[in-house]
């Protein structure tokens, strides 16, 4: 079994709040990553013997509130005197929110799987990529992280596994979303995992997969080659928490209602992908010529479709071979996702050696994630020339 840094301090805290009959809240981050791990963890913990009423669960609408923790929905738990609070599929680098969290009385467990940057983190943080942690294999996505801890929470708990493996079938595709490398250490669960999705238990599964028109014989390299299909599919995500349209999908009890939530989302997945589409069009006009060595455009306005901004960084990406940062407006700054799934740079090096003009950035060598002030672009822009200057 595979014990990430820090999991025992967090199993310990765990109990004790299953003990006491603490209510916990289940924070998750807004993409087909984070809301499979939610689905994971409530599972995880219901199976476990937490009580369904005593899990709050949150997932902000990221075209409201910025990702990871905001002081709304916090004060929303700290009315329910929610004490304690899992968050899954980001914070590593979010110094800024787990200073909040800590201020409002909060004690922070992170499920992550984002690369860490140096900084006073007030959280209890489980990141297969923090300093000091000794497991052999890195490439988990966050649902990946949540399922090693909770592994681990079992065999401490003396729980059957069995119940946790029901839960097994979340894995695959939110590895496939994340782009998380194959390596011998996740390859054992995604196999399970897709053995699971083939035994067809789960109506919102099966149902998707189908609605998606993956064919009868899914393999992982399948997967794989359809990932932009998969993704747009569970990335059209609406409503907080259990109210939110893919968590309702994946825990429908009956096929009548997983078709039902399976073909509104193709219906907004269409129009996801029609605008989506145009805007890359505009791109490749644009950049037909272009010498440099990376693309960073946007729009100076919102885009009010969530994750737009990261596919059109990738699809430039995959046009142009080089790595891409596309940015929208968001509220009085700038959003961007920085993509370099097919060019070998790193997008995350990148960011970082434009030093501190960001308000916030973090993420992966491949899919990175920035907010910058407006005046700000010009100078990313120089360092950017920069830093491709310099590299290999
Ligand atoms: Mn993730």
């Amino acid at each position: 079994m595979i014990k990430l840094k820090n999991t025992d301090k967090a199993i310990k805290r765990l109990i004790l709040a299953l003990k006491k009959g603490e209510k916990i809240g289940i924070w998750s981050d807004y993409d087909p990553d984070g809301v499979f791990a939610l689905v994971l963890a409530f599972e995880a913990l219901i199976n476990a013997g937490f009580k369904k009423e005593d899990l709050e669960l949150i997932l902000p609408n990221q075209y409201k509130y910025d990702r990871s923790f905001n002081k709304f929905h916090l004060s929303i738990l700290k009315k329910m005197g929610i004490k304690l609070i899992i968050g899954i599929d980001f914070g590593t680098t979010d110094f800024k929110q787990m200073d909040m969290a800590n201020e409002m009385g909060f004690e922070v467990i992170l499920l992550d799987h984002h690369r860490q940057r140096p900084g006073k983190l007030h959280a209890l943080l489980i990141n297969p990529w923090q300093k000091g942690d000794r497991s052999k294999y890195k490439n988990w996505s966050g649902t990946g992280v949540a399922y090693l801890f909770f592994e681990n929470l079992y065999k401490t708990l003396k729980i059957d596994i069995k119940k946790l493996k029901q839960s097994e079938d979340l894995i695959l595709i939110p590895a496939i979303t994340d782009y998380i490398k194959l390596d011998k250490g996740n390859l054992p669960y995604l196999k399970n995992s897709l053995a699971d999705i083939k035994k067809n238990l789960r109506p919102g599964i099966r149902d998707s997969l189908k609605e998606l028109k993956l064919g009868k014989a899914i393999t992982i390299t399948k997967m794989i080659e359809d990932r932009s299909n998969i993704a747009d599919f569970y990335g059209i995500l609406k409503n907080n928490g259990k109210k939110n349209n893919i968590f309702d999908l994946l825990t429908s009890k009956t096929d009548k209602e997983a078709v039902k939530i399976s073909k509104k989302i193709s219906k907004q997945k269409r129009n996801f992908e029609d605008f989506v589409e145009k805007i890359v069009k505009v791109g490749i006009k644009k950049f037909k010529n272009t010498k440099n060595k990376f693309i960073l455009w946007g729009l100076d306005k919102d885009i009010k479709l969530v994750g737009a901004e990261s596919k059109i960084a990738d699809s430039l990406n995959e046009y142009f071979k080089i790595p891409v940062y596309f940015y929208k407006k968001e509220k009085n700054h700038l959003k961007g996702s920085a993509r370099a799934n097919y060019s070998n740079k790193n997008v995350l090096d990148s960011l970082k050696n434009c030093g501190n003009i960001f308000i916030n950035f973090g993420g992966h060598p491949k899919a990175a994630g920035f907010h910058i002030k407006k005046h700000n672009l010009k100078q990313m822009e120089e360092r950017l020339k920069k830093f491709y200057a310099q590299a290999k």
